[in-house]
């Protein structure tokens, strides 16, 4: 038997892991910081790996310099797949984002469905394709990261690359009654059949997928269904079925949140507070997130409780995300609008019901954050998983907050038993449960609290790692 664990790792994502930048005149190229950077990089470094990605920069950089130092410093290598201004806006902000990552979350009324958009995707996916295979060695193994590239694995096939290949998909897989609506469909879902090992977020994920293949394209034979996994028959080869909930490296954000400097400024928040208790919302500025409807159901608990009046904040943070797409420039007036009405309505001299900030914090900052809030409103409208959810639980380490998550957020799977779960459409539940986590007993905090970050320490993104290359190795 082959043992997949043991192979050089070829990472395929749309961003390469890394930030290019030029300061004083000198090029700098540094690590990214992401949940899946920090994650794969040790793996990368131990396996003489490779990631292929776009390097987010323009033709005046260095590139080939930027990449060389970059493997001498971090023990791994990248290789650039260059794109085009046009390329970008019709791949990258065109099919992606206003295609299939509205579309995937359950949002048809955000989609525009443009052919030479498509076009471009596809072109673009062949192209990460054809530098994969100039890169590619025999041994390796390839992982494809998310929707912007599902095409990838079809084109190295066509490629003649006999290589194990394997995909993960980081946001849901939406209903087969939904995705039918991609006029698209079939060469999608061909696509992902033409790769060996399909991963998804959560058991519904894997299941629509199942689903809208067996039903959605012709050829496609479920052969066996297992609790860990599915397997498919599709013209001549079998595809494997998984599903591996990503997570976060626990012990990084439980140590960062017990050091001093974050001690130091949580004490700072907390003296500001006044006795407050502060309710934390942290999300990329995005329409899934559903921080409109958050304001509203803070609103609500503001008016119908009147006794968390001058006792409770809520602290939303927003990092800027996709600024060149209309609909999240106009999601930045909406979210202005809506916090500057309610701070009208119900401020006092000595306190203002939502602080709003549109900026991304330093680890320090945000740890402070995490660990002073009391409570955190984590509502996506719908998410693959939800990082903030599991990084709110693990940097809490006095066991003393509570997590309202939304029932539509893949980590709602491994967090329901200890969150209070929401339907984030339900203004007046959510209201509700803001109500119920501020006069939250202590001794049913700890245990809620306790059950979570137990549940994310067991599997933590190291257990994603191992289980998701082991289940390549596997033959059953
Ligand atoms: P995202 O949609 O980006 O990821 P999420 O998983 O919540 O969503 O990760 C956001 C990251 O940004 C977190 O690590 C968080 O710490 C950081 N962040 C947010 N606000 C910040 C701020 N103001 N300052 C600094 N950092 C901030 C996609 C999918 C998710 C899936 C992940 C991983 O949409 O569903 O969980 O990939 O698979």
């Amino acid at each position: 038997m082959t043992d997949h664990l043991d192979k050089r790792l070829l990472v395929v994502s749309n961003r390469l892991p890394v930030v290019i930048g030029a300061r004083d005149g000198d090029w700098t190229i540094i690590p990214g910081s992401g949940g899946l950077v920090t994650a794969l990089a040790p793996v990368m470094r131990q396996r003489q790996g490779l990631w292929i990605g776009w390097p987010g920069c323009g033709e005046e950089a260095p590139i080939g310099a930027l990449l060389d130092r970059f493997a001498e410093e971090n023990g791994y290598s990248l290789a650039a797949v260059p794109l085009s201004e046009d390329e970008e806006e019709r791949y990258y902000r065109g099919f992606s984002n206003e295609a299939l990552w509205p579309l995937f979350h359950d949002l048809l009324g955000f989609c525009r469905f443009s052919f030479d958009n498509w076009q471009t995707y596809l072109d673009v996916n062949s192209r990460f394709a054809r530098v994969v295979s100039d890169h590619a060695e025999t041994d390796d193994l390839i992982w494809v990261h998310d929707y912007q590239l599902i095409g990838v694995g079809e084109q190295l096939r066509a490629l003649r690359m006999h290589q194990p290949l394997a995909f993960f998909l980081h946001i849901p897989f939406p209903a087969a009654d939904l995705f039918r609506r991609l006029p698209w469909k079939d060469t999608l879902l061909r696509s992902l059949m033409g790769y060996d090992l399909l991963g998804f977020q959560t058991l519904r994920d894997r299941r629509n997928f199942v689903y809208a293949a067996a039903s959605l394209l012709s050829g496609v034979e479920v052969v066996r269904r297992k609790r860990s996994h599915d397997l498919l028959h599709f013209e001549g080869r079998t595809i494997r079925v998984g599903h591996f909930p990503i997570s976060i490296d626990f012990d990084e954000f439980d140590q960062g949140a017990r050091s001093r400097e974050v001690e130091d400024a949580a004490w700072y928040l907390h003296e500001n507070l006044r006795g407050r208790q502060l309710v934390l919302g942290v999300d990329r500025l995005d329409y899934t997130k559903g921080i409109p409807e958050r304001f509203l159901a803070f609103e609500r608990a503001l008016e119908k409780y009147p006794e968390l009046l001058s006792r409770v904040s809520l602290l939303q943070l927003v990092v800027p995300s996709r600024t060149q797409v209309p609909d999240y420039q106009n999601l930045k007036e909406t979210l202005d609008q809506m916090a500057g009405r309610i701070n009208a309505r119900f401020s006092s001299p000595e306190w203002s019901p939502i602080h709003y900030v549109y900026r991304s914090l330093d680890r320090i900052q945000l740890l402070a954050r995490y660990r002073t809030s009391e409570i955190a409103l984590i509502t996506p409208l719908r998410d693959g998983m939800n990082l903030v959810a599991k990084e709110y639980c693990a940097s809490s380490v006095e066991n003393n907050g509570v997590l309202i998550l939304s029932e539509f957020a893949g980590a709602a799977d491994q967090l329901g038993k200890g969150a209070l779960l929401v339907n984030p459409y339900d203004i007046e539940a959510t209201a509700d449960a803001i109500h119920r986590a501020f006069f939250m007993e202590v001794d049913e905090r700890r245990q809620r609290m306790r059950r979570m970050r137990a549940e994310i320490r067991r599997n933590d993104v190291h257990h994603w790692l191992q289980s998701f290359t082991r289940a390549l190795s596997d033959r059953d």
